[in-house]
């Protein structure tokens, strides 16, 4: 394993070296004025590709682009600090343990803030897909290409290493977060704009320390700031990988403020070792065509199949698929392999010679926009900033694996299925149109209901396993009892008493300080006597208040809020003297009922007494 790790392309400032020559003042910043005579043309036309890979077709500006001699560049990059070297910077940073992801915005702003970058318009090239794919390898061809002086030869030497990004063999993930290229290549567009190229990749899907949130907001954050967003997979499009995508894709248009009718722009999907070029022949033309079919939507297709294409369609502005062949054996098994061109095949060159034109050759470039609205690199730092913001907060939902959001999905029905066959018995007895039941009588209905209903969500298949499916069951048995004392309460009210409290509980106080008044009145208490009045007519305001909301239904704060006082009225004073007096009442009663019977009973023994 370290010697197959020691064979990763550190010195990925090799193939810096040759550009550096062409700056003249900042570092990391590289000027690429080439025109083109084409017009700019669309990602997925595969007409234009012919033309666009025709190298006589571009006019080279060759002051600009002599190709310095390797040496000039080794000593011009020597004297470079080591911060300024061209690199892989790492913008977007995972934690593992928590999941989280955090911006590393400083390093961001060094990239986009540079004083003749800033107001550029922006376009990103950003490659995303599974891990161990050969995303960060193919950003190492663009990278090449995007230094090139001449574009005849961009490839490189036969015997040159791949550097760049940082990738390597083997089959644990490398890339992590996001990062990007520290040279934003500045480049002269056929129509004479000058915009901004910046080269992104990413962390590799389905990891084994990735959850699907994690892959999902890397997946969608690239997406949504790309303006070309290269779906790198493996041999073929499979049913999963559209899922996927449109699930990762959702999770980026639910972060969006506002919903465009496209949120995204290109798509391209990138098949590596496509191996059936008999069928779809290499390149984009076959992509294209072999895309067409597996993106058709048709009306005998079941439901679910429909809409992911459906969705994929309304998500981005251009599709394309490019079919690229397997770079050979050396490329994919070799642990000594570092790059070089003589070790791969000449099928893979001939097709990367194409793919990388068709993403970056200066007519083909796609400028950023969001809603419509070109976006520069100035205002790329705030989208970003703006989105990380959203994927840290709690307020988007949780993408799942697909066990698990089925089996929530299971048991959630489930749930709602038996609280709903509770609420439907327990209406029977006591819905709204009902009479009054006992309380004693309603709580054996609602046992026995709560039993039925708990084991109706037993009974139904679910996912997920038993100590899953129990957590819902918990939460079931809250709901049910939640509802209970809700249909309680909903009982109590059409007590008749109940229903009086209130009037009777201000009745009360209006006939207690009503003589109250009189008598102190009449003992000539006159200030006991006037806040005896001042109570007494607060309760008969209060009353007729309680009547006209009862009556009309408005002011029902006001309602409650005289409830309430009654009621603690009631609870606190009323209850415990009518209680007492009761009790006094009963037990008089009990004592005289009986003394009775026992003089009954001593007088019939007298009468009995033999004289
Ligand atoms: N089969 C095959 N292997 C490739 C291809 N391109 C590159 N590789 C090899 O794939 C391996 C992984 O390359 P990387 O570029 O590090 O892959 P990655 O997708 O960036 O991987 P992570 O950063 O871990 O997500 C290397 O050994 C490459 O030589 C390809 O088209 N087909
Ligand atoms: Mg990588």
């Amino acid at each position: 394993m370290a010697d197959v790790r020691g064979l990763r392309s550190r010195n990925y400032l090799d193939s810096n070296r040759k550009s550096r020559v062409g700056h003249e003042e900042l570092s990391g910043v590289e000027d690429v004025p080439i025109s083109f005579n084409n017009q700019r043309s669309p990602l997925a036309r595969p007409d234009d590709l012919k033309n666009k890979l025709r190298p006589e077709s571009m006019t080279l500006n060759s002051n600009k682009f002599d190709t310095p001699s390797p040496d000039e560049g080794i000593e011009e990059e020597e004297l470079l600090p080591e911060e300024d070297k061209a690199r892989p910077i790492q913008i977007v940073l995972t934690n593992d343990e928590e999941h989280s992801f955090e911006l590393d915005a400083a390093a961001l702003e060094k990239i986009l803030l540079q004083d003749h970058l800033k107001d550029l318009n922006v376009v990103v090239v950003s490659v995303a897909g599974a891990f161990r794919k050969g995303k960060s390898f193919l950003l190492d061809f663009m990278l090449r290409y995007m230094h090139s002086q001449s574009k005849e030869c961009w490839m490189g030497g036969d015997d040159d290493p791949l550097t760049g990004f940082i990738w390597r063999g083997g089959c644990e993930r490398e890339t992590t977060g996001i990062q990007v290229w520290s040279e934003v290549f500045v480049v002269d567009k056929p129509d004479g704009s000058k915009v901004a190229v910046l080269l992104v990749d990413t962390q590799g899907a389905f990891d084994s320390q990735s959850t699907i949130k994690d892959c999902a907001t890397v997946f969608a954050l690239s997406t949504m700031t790309s303006s070309v967003q290269v779906y790198n997979l493996s041999q073929n499009i499979q049913e999963d990988d559209l899922q996927h995508l449109q699930l990762f894709t959702e999770y980026g248009r639910l972060a969006m403020e506002e919903i465009y009718l496209k949120p995204f722009q290109s798509l391209m999907f990138l098949i590596r070792d496509w191996s059936y070029p008999y069928e779809h022949e290499y390149g984009l033309e076959g992509g294209n065509a072999f895309l067409e079919r597996r993106l058709q939507v048709k009306q005998n297709q079941h439901e679910e199949l429909q809409n992911v294409r459906k969705h994929i369609h309304s998500c981005f502005s251009q599709i394309g698929c490019f079919l690229l062949p397997h770079p050979g054996l050396k490329v994919s098994t070799n642990p000594k392999f570092d790059g070089r061109l003589r070790d791969i095949d000449e099928d893979f060159k001939k097709e990367l010679a194409n793919l990388v034109p068709l993403l970056l050759a200066p007519e083909n470039l796609v400028e950023k926009e969001i809603g419509g609205n070109k976006v520069t690199c100035r205002d790329l730092l705030e989208y970003f900033k703006a989105y990380i913001k959203i994927y840290q907060g709690e307020e988007l939902p949780h993408p799942k694996s697909m066990l698990q959001a089925t089996a929530e999905a299971n048991n959630l029905t489930a749930v709602a299925g038996a609280k709903d066959m509770y609420s439907k018995s327990m209406e029977q007895i006591c819905g709204g149109d009902k009479p009054y039941i006992a309380p004693a009588d309603l709580e054996r209905c609602h046992e026995e209901f709560r039993e039925h209903s708990v084991h109706f969500f037993r009974s139904v298949k679910k996912m997920g396993g038993e100590e899953f499916c129990q957590r819902y069951q918990n939460q079931l048995e809250a709901e049910l009892d939640e509802t209970y004392s809700s249909f309680t309460k909903h009982n109590d009210g059409k007590n008749i008493f109940y229903a009086a409290r209130t009037p009777a509980t201000l009745f009360a106080v209006m006939f207690v300080t009503y003589v109250l008044s009189g008598v102190t009145g009449f003992i000539g208490l006159s200030t006991i006597a006037s806040l005896a009045n001042l109570v007494m007519g607060v309760a008969l305001l209060s009353l007729c208040a309680w009547a006209y909301v009862k009556y009309s239904g408005e002011f029902r704060e006001l309602g409650v809020l005289i409830d309430e006082v009654a009621e603690t009225l009631w609870e606190q004073v009323l209850k415990p003297l009518s209680e007492h007096y009761m009790e006094d009442n009963v037990r008089q009663t009990v004592v005289n009922s009986i003394k009775a019977s026992l003089t009954e009973q001593s007088s019939q023994n007298t009468k009995l007494k033999p004289h």
